[in-house]
């Protein structure tokens, strides 16, 4: 009687905690650049990451992980589950395409009843015009590029510059979300930019490693890995302190692999040689970050949930697809709360449940992003031929390269994880198989048509008579995508100068295609300012197509008939007064190009005029490096009105 109360009261208690389970929090944490052996608990004795080898003790450990060559494609697989190639990622910006189609990963918890947060990096967090809070991060503060010090630090409403080290200034953020959504489920996406160049850290972490006689840009890359360790160990305390800890899920994954000075000194064999590179690549594995042998895309990664998931080895096979499905099975939030492509990965959940389980995966289908072989060197985007690229094909044992040239590689990883001996001779069919499977992946990217179109392209083509009418009032839409020099607008004029040291005139960019039509603004040339300019250009990988220079002393027409050919169309005299606003107007129809300068008119003729017009810029000459002191230039009253 006794031993069925005890009985029936254990199961009721079970049941009532079952019941008011609390959904586990995630916490994401993505470092950039850091490689296979960046890690003390990877067998590297340099490093200094003991809060990281702490965490490792602590979890579920996939050494038999690859992410992608780089970090765009990686995050876009990390983010939707998908193979990046399928989700118009095909390398860093401007290749890094990733389409508005794709789900991201917060919006399936935010749909799950999650609290949704990133801090970081924002490779892939935004894209196009479309900002974090678009894609499901409700709370989001992030930079861009890589400034390490007193970065630029973007929120909706306040940009601004910060002060202080970036590693610092992000995992301040963290700590404030974790304390103020501690009652709550809640999803962060934590991405630091450490360790990917310049390296650079607070003194106190290089000065251990200089002691040690490590090279000064060695000690700047380890001082900041041990500078982010340090970091994400007051992430791990607030959650112990607050409560969170066993109700926490944390993953760690680094976004491709190592990278360094010596990487420039890569011999053909794709083996980078170097003293420092030495110390780091430890486990001597082939290759560095964009490329995709394993040294560029195998990770270490990383699950803990104190409590439910045993700490441990995991030696089966998984990959960067697999984080989402993973997380949101772990999670319980089901994939079907955000309406989203086929993921391409699988749960890593039998793993994490049983160390010694197997189960079926596809093998992981990778393409290089710089250097041989790569996308990014082919120009014409009609030519591309499975056999110009390099391609791998990931499994959890066998690795098959389809190398550029139509040649091929199959390395056994088990036994050769340095990629050292093709081993095709040995295992025929095995090779058959992977090439074979490999072509198939290839030929899917390609019938998707969702690779390799530029950024561009994938913007809205606008409706054959649109307008654009910028006011120049305040921020600049995300359609002004890039520039160079400094900006601003304000007053209904946009003010652009040089700044630093002097590399090319200010220039800023905006999408809108056009074919047909008309595009007039009004300028100013300031101080030293010599020239202001109008370019247009087609995708990515065809480059400019006209330029229309209107300088102090003459107008010009330059045309690109090709990418990376200059021919002059027209070269006039005139003059244009400094410090007085001019006119043009420049009507786009067929192959002419007629424009309007104050009265004068000039025209030409190319057919390149007649390409479509993805990309436009605003720029100049603004008198050289000295920056406003020496000159600028300025906008206003900027129309375009495509034809039907
Ligand atoms: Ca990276």
């Amino acid at each position: 009687m006794k031993t069925l109360c005890l009985f029936a009261l254990s199961a009721f208690s079970c049941g009532q905690v079952l019941a008011a389970e609390p959904k586990p929090n995630v916490l994401l944490i993505i470092a950039d650049d850091q490689g296979y052996s960046d890690f003390g608990f990877m067998g590297n004795k340099l490093v200094r990451t003991p809060r990281l080898d702490r965490l490792a003790g602590e979890s579920a450990v996939f050494r038999n992980f690859v992410v992608a060559a780089a970090c765009s494609p990686t995050r876009s697989a990390i983010f939707t589950g998908r193979d990046h190639l399928l989700t118009g990622v095909w390398g860093v910006p401007p290749r890094a395409n990733l389409r508005d189609d794709e789900a991201r990963m917060p919006a399936f918890f935010k749909t799950g009843g999650y609290r949704t947060f990133h801090v970081g990096k924002l490779d892939c967090v935004k894209a196009g015009a479309h900002g974090p809070s678009d894609f499901g991060w409700e709370e989001w503060i992030g930079g861009g590029g890589y400034e390490h010090r007193d970065p630029m630090i973007y929120q909706t409403g306040n940009n601004r510059r910060g002060q202080g080290w970036t590693v610092d200034l992000w995992t301040e953020e963290t700590l404030k979300f974790i304390r103020a959504h501690r009652d709550a489920p809640w999803f962060a996406s934590v991405a630091y930019i450490i360790p990917h160049m310049p390296w650079a850290c607070d003194e106190k972490y290089a000065a251990p490693f200089l002691a040690q006689g490590c090279s000064t840009d060695l000690a700047a890359c380890y001082g900041s890995i041990a500078q982010m360790d340090e970091c994400i160990g007051r992430l791990l305390d607030e959650l112990r302190e607050t409560g969170q800890e066993r109700r926490t899920i944390v993953a760690f994954v680094s976004d491709n692999g190592m990278t360094s000075p010596d990487a420039k000194k890569e011999s053909t064999d794709g083996f980078v040689r170097g003293e420092d590179w030495d110390k780091r690549n430890v486990a001597r594995l082939r290759g560095h970050k964009a490329t995709v042998w394993e040294n560029g895309i195998r990770v270490p990664f990383l699950v803990r949930w104190p409590g439910t998931i045993a700490a441990g080895e995991r030696k089966q096979f998984g990959c960067a697809e697999d984080v989402l499905p993973t997380l949101l099975e772990l999670a319980k939030v089901p994939d079907t709360a955000q309406k989203h492509l086929p993921f391409t990965g699988v749960s890593l959940r039998p793993a994490l449940s049983n160390a010694t389980k197997t189960f079926e995966r596809p093998a992981a289908f990778r393409i290089a992003i710089a250097g041989h072989g790569a996308p990014r060197n082919i120009a014409d985007p009609q030519q591309r031929k499975f056999e110009d690229h390099h391609l791998a094909l990931r499994g959890p044992r066998f690795k098959y390269h389809a190398l550029p040239g139509g040649n091929a590689a199959l390395y056994d990883l088990e036994t050769d994880p340095g990629e050292t001996t093709d081993v095709q001779a040995k295992f025929p069919d095995v090779a058959a198989k992977m090439a074979q499977e490999c072509r198939k992946r290839w030929d899917e990217v390609i019938a998707s048509g969702r690779a390799f179109a530029s950024q561009t392209a994938a913007s809205p083509a606008a409706p054959k008579g649109a307008t654009l009418e910028e006011q120049f009032d305040g921020e600049l839409s995300k359609d002004w995508f890039w520039g160079l020099g400094t900006w601003t607008a304000k007053g209904g004029v946009l003010r652009g100068y040089e700044s630093g040291p002097r590399r090319h005139g200010p220039v800023k960019m905006r999408r809108f295609p056009l074919r047909d039509g008309t595009v007039e603004c009004e300028f100013r040339l300031e101080g030293k300012a010599t020239f202001a300019g109008i370019i247009f250009n087609g995708s990515q990988e065809r480059g400019h197509l006209v330029h229309v220079v209107m300088g102090k002393d003459q107008l010009h027409i330059l045309a690109h008939p090709k990418k990376g050919e200059t021919i002059e169309l027209l070269k006039q005299p005139a003059t244009l007064a400094v410090g007085e606003w001019h006119r043009v107007k420049i009507e786009f129809k067929g192959a002419t190009l007629a424009a309007t300068v104050n009265d004068t008119i000039i025209t030409a003729n190319n057919s390149c005029i007649a390409e479509e017009k993805l990309t436009f810029g605003l720029g100049g000459d603004s008198g050289g490096p000295e920056g406003e002191k020496a000159g600028a230039l300025e906008f206003r009253k900027l129309k375009i009105i495509t034809k039907p």
